[in-house]
């Protein structure tokens, strides 16, 4: 199958959107509407958005603008590398700039799983290889599905039980 083909059926697809520059709702809001109208991509449901400290590769900032962070589900027809050069393109779209590693961003899309697929390449690993130690995925995505769980890693909700939850209620309200 070349990069181009679509799948002959739609997968499941879970995405973790992240922004702590300008203004955080409304990018995560246009985030969620942008990746409904990829060709090729269903939005089925999104959580609602939830607020951490900046993580930094020396550990949390709370000198760094606090995240927003979501999660949404989706259908992809894509293959997994051309769903990746979409969200990339939507984060390039809403001024995303690259940096510094975990640097402060205003847009980032992370594929946090595709199917029970596993994935391991220079450009992608799935599933995503710190979600099982990050609140800010596990939180909204359990609050779209109690039972999630991460291929191979285990549940979310045993996964948040080891680690602290700093998150906090942002807005009730889902995306999607
Ligand atoms: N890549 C590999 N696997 C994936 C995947 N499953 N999904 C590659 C998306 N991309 C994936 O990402 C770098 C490269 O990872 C991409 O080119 C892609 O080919 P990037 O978005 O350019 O840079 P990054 O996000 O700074 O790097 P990284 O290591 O992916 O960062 P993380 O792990 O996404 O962490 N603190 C809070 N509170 N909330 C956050 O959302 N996010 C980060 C970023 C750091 N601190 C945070 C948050
Ligand atoms: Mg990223």
């Amino acid at each position: 199958m070349t990069r181009q083909q679509r799948l002959r059926v739609e997968l499941p697809v879970v995405l973790a959107l992240g922004s702590n520059l300008g203004n955080r709702a409304a990018t995560l809001r246009h985030a969620v509407h942008a990746i409904s109208l990829i060709d090729g991509v269903t939005v089925e449901a999104a959580s609602s958005i939830v607020q951490t400290p900046a993580l930094k590769l020396t550990g949390i900032d709370h000198s760094a603008p606090a995240y927003l962070n979501a999660v949404v589900f989706a259908r992809s027809a894509l293959e997994p590398h051309v769903l990746l050069k979409q969200l990339q393109r939507i984060e390039a779209d809403h001024g995303r700039v690259r940096e510094e590693r975990w640097g402060d961003r205003t847009l980032d899309i992370d594929i946090v799983a595709f199917a029970h697929l596993h994935l391991n390449d220079e450009r992608l690993t799935i599933p995503h290889p710190r979600a099982a130690e990050r609140a800010f995925v596990l939180v909204p995505w359990l609050q779209l599905d109690p039972a999630a769980t991460l291929a191979g890693i285990g549940r979310a909700s045993e996964l948040l039980a080891e680690i602290e939850n700093d998150t906090t209620e942002f807005e009730a309200e889902p995306l999607w």
